[in-house]
């Protein structure tokens, strides 16, 4: 019998067509580098960071990359963006000058600058697309060691798909768990913190995550003697090289400039990872900057002749133009050809790329133009008009700011006429058409978005008891875990023990050691484990100990996730739903409240602050149907209140963006949130007793604030407004008030001066009495209330002090 032919090797005819697609990849590739440096140098655009230098190692890491597959990386991997299919060289340029159309730069629609890449996780719609279909990068940041943590919870993804039971719905996101994270880094980026934590976390959690360092011994003009202990990232990790003993990685180092080895190292990281779910490193050393860092300046200054002749021999396209020729490849004749080819190309995509970028603003422009020359005639300021309709038509490329302040500009000169209106209309429909591709998917746009969920109230038994507030949230995590096999939570003491306040008790054994996990003590890794995982359809719920800690998270809060959809124009998202506890326990560390540099900080993520646990599980059922993500504070000394179980665990919802009126009154109004408002209610009762009815309204919701502009009406009824909270002076209280005065315009129904009522400056002193003369108590409140009334009604309310 013949056994059938199993093609296993490639023939030597499509080995070589292969390896000089790369080379004409890595081309392409730098000719992009040199002509986009030309671009910014000449005016065209901003500012330039490319990936000169960085070219093979990226054909290699390509080759390696399979569908389903996510990169985790940096500005230098438009090589390997190319090399994948995702980056065109019209696409390069569109980016680089900034389009405003996501049809020509995909990355960001002109949000970012060029060299921070992505590809769609979401249709238009804001749909997950097949994930499993396609290559996949999450979006850059600048931040350096900004992708680390994000990096990490991609690589979890796959392992909560290989060993996680009841995702079988979910095959559009993985095929079981059988893709690679690959994160790349520059050497002197892996100096941060951020680095250091992820690579620690990823050898504890075993996952298939591959980092390649692309190491240049810079750090712009910062040589590895000061950014790196012996110099070598892989020398100083060798403590984590896995062994027979113990878990750990495995730790690669290649040349940078070496293809046939690089290609080898990335098949055998691949498998690794891949199959074993082993994290890999790869430090790629003896790498190059053939222009430098950036167009900002030029690396002659910090680099002696003997390093930029070293740079001009090792550059890893002239090592691999000498290969080719050296194994017979190619000739030096046809490597020529290809050069020359790829430059013209480049040269044409560029000249594409800059014509579409103009023309739809030369369109604007003209049609302004004709638009004021047609209202000169008529006008008293006839001159002027045209002057400004002149100079603004002799723009050879006029952006969208010449034209925007041309019209409002004219405006003021025809404020008394009759075409008046009609320049106030275009300028009206110029803005809301173009003010969205700048403003746009802050927040999510999709069906999903938070403010399309209706709240429903939790039912009771007639017979419901009391209980501990705590086993309100734990019933109700139950009823969630259970409901959705994609949720998961994990944070430090969130497993064995169920969190240090037993929200979670005996959910770890119940539903295993991956779905209710304790972590290490890392908040800003604890983060990107939740952002990782949620780009990749899970719903995670990341748990920051106390909110005191979540300083550690912020950054990479603000940074990464609270600008995801924004900075994808709406093509990536991450519904991670963030839990911690904060206000009012003890001390400097474990009483804080810092709301306003939070709510400041993270606009792109909705920041909640129930003042029970029966509020706080109603959010989490609301954010699992929404797509978008949150914070949730719960309140520190709520969880051995007692509140009522109730029956409809798991679906009832607290509604986004509503406040509450938890108590009616006509004198003023006070809104608060939080722990703060058991304070407000007590000193509410002292009031009544003097006669004055105060109307208490809870929040809620800081981000978003009070959709509805209940806040104003209250004013409406009470005429007076006070602002009470934990944070300090200026904190959320500003925020509040900036709110219900500008935004809901209760300017005009006050009769008082609008007040707020904070904590002191500073942190809270430890004990009752630190808390005391810390934070507002009731006497406080009392007084601030009576104040007011007294200056509105001095002879009733006469003057306390
Ligand atoms: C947190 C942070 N600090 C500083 C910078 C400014 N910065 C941008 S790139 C860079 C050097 C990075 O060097 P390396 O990691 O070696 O990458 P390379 O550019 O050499 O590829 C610095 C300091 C930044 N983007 N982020
Ligand atoms: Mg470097």
């Amino acid at each position: 019998m013949i056994e059938p032919q199993i093609k296993t090797e490639i023939t030597f005819e499509d080995f070589k067509s292969e390896v000089i697609n790369d080379y004409k990849i890595a081309r392409i590739s730098r000719e992009c580098s040199l002509l986009g440096r030309k671009e910014v140098l000449t005016g065209k655009a901003k500012f330039g960071i490319f990936g000169d230098g960085k070219e093979v190692p990226q054909l290699a890491l390509a080759k390696a990359f399979q569908n389903g597959d996510f990169r985790s990386g940096y500005y230098r991997d438009q090589t390997f963006m190319m090399a994948i299919g995702q980056l065109t060289i019209e696409q390069f340029f569109a980016g680089l000058y900034g389009h405003t159309d996501l049809d020509f730069d995909p990355m960001s629609a002109g949000r970012q600058m060029g060299g921070h890449f992505a590809t769609h996780s979401l249709d238009e719609n804001g749909n997950w697309k097949n994930l499993t279909a396609q290559k996949n990068s999450s979006a850059d940041i600048s931040p350096t060691a900004g992708q680390m943590p994000r990096l990490l919870g991609l690589a979890q993804a796959s392992k909560i798909y290989r060993n996680v039971r009841g995702l079988e719905n979910f095959s559009n996101f993985s095929k079981e768990g059988n893709e690679v994270a690959w994160g790349t880094i520059g050497n002197a980026s892996t100096s941060e913190g951020l680095f250091f934590e992820t690579i620690n976390a990823a050898g504890v959690l075993q996952v298939p995550m591959v980092m390649s360092v692309w190491d240049d011994e810079y750090g712009i003009s910062v040589h590895a003697r000061y950014q790196t202990t012996k110099e070598s990232i892989s020398e100083i990790l060798k403590g984590f090289q896995r062994d027979n003993e113990n878990d750990g990685f495995e730790i690669l180092t290649v040349k940078g400039w070496d293809y046939p080895t690089l290609v080898a190292t990335y098949q055998k990281a691949a498998k690794i990872a891949r199959e074993e779910h082993v994290p890999v490193l790869i430090h790629v050393d003896e790498l190059t900057q053939p222009q430098g860092h950036s167009t900002s300046g030029s690396h002659e200054r910090y680099k002696n002749a003997e390093r930029l002749a070293w740079e001009a021999e090792f550059d890893c396209l002239a090592q691999m133009r000498n290969w080719l020729i050296e194994n017979n490849l190619a000739t030096a004749e046809e490597l020529d050809e290809i050069d020359e080819t790829s430059r013209k190309e480049v040269l044409e995509g560029k000249k594409a790329a800059w014509n579409s970028f103009v023309s739809p603003m030369k369109a604007e422009q003209n049609e302004l133009v004709s638009l004021l020359n047609s209202i000169a005639p008529s006008s008293e300021n006839k001159v002027f008009i045209e002057k400004y309709a002149n100079d603004l038509a002799s723009i050879k490329e006029p952006i969208r700011k010449d034209i925007i302040t041309t019209a409002r500009k004219v405006l003021r000169l025809i404020i008394n006429e009759n075409s008046k209106g009609t320049l106030a209309t275009w300028i009206k429909n110029y803005t809301e058409k173009i003010q969205p591709k700048f403003s746009s998917h802050l927040f999510s746009q999709s069906d999903k978005n938070v403010l399309e969920t209706k709240a429903v109230e939790p039912t009771y038994d007639n017979s419901a008891e009391d209980v501990d507030a705590r086993l309100v949230l734990r019933d109700n995590f139950d009823a969630i875990f259970n409901k959705y096999p994609e949720t998961l939570i994990f944070g430090e003491d969130a497993g064995n023990i169920g969190d240090v306040n037993q929200g979670l008790e005996g959910m770890q054994e119940k539903y295993g050691e991956l779905r209710v996990a304790d972590a290490g003590i890392r908040e800003a890794t604890i983060l990107g484990q939740g952002i990782g995982m949620a780009m990749r359809g899970l719903r995670p719920i990341a748990e920051i100990q106390y909110l005191d800690y979540l300083l550690y998270a912020i950054q990479i809060m603000s940074d990464d996730l609270a600008t995801l959809q924004y900075r994808t124009r709406g093509r990536q998202k991450a519904p991670l739903i963030i839990r911690t506890r904060g206000h009012r326990l003890e001390g400097i560390w474990h009483s804080g409240s810092p709301m306003g540099m939070i709510i400041n900080a993270i606009r792109g993520i909705h920041v909640l602050v129930p003042r029970n646990m029966t509020k706080a599980a109603g959010f989490y059922n609301t954010l699992l149907e929404t797509d978008e993500p949150a914070l949730v504070v719960e309140c520190l000394n709520g969880y051995r209140l007692k509140e009522k179980l109730p029956t409809n665990l798991g679906e009832f919802k607290t509604p986004i963006g509503v406040v509450e009126t938890i108590k009616s009154g006509n004198d003023i109004t006070i809104v608060s949130y939080g722990s703060t408002l058991r304070i407000i209610e007590q000193a509410a009762k002292e009031l009544l007793e003097v006669g004055i009815d105060v109307e208490i309204i809870d929040a809620q919701s800081l981000l978003p604030f009070d959709i509805n502009h209940d806040c104003a009406k209250s004013v409406s009824k009470t005429n007076r407004l006070l602002v009470v909270d934990e944070d300090v002076p200026g904190g959320a209280s500003a925020f509040i008030l900036q709110q219900i005065v500008d935004e809901q315009n209760a300017y005009q129904l006050l009769d008082s001066q609008p007040q707020t009522l904070t904590a002191k400056a500073h942190r809270p002193a430890y004990g009752t009495d630190g808390d005391y003369f810390s934070k507002p108590s009731a006497e406080d409140i009392f007084e601030k209330v009576y104040s007011i009334m007294h200056e509105a009604k001095p002879d009733k309310y006469p003057s306390l002090y």
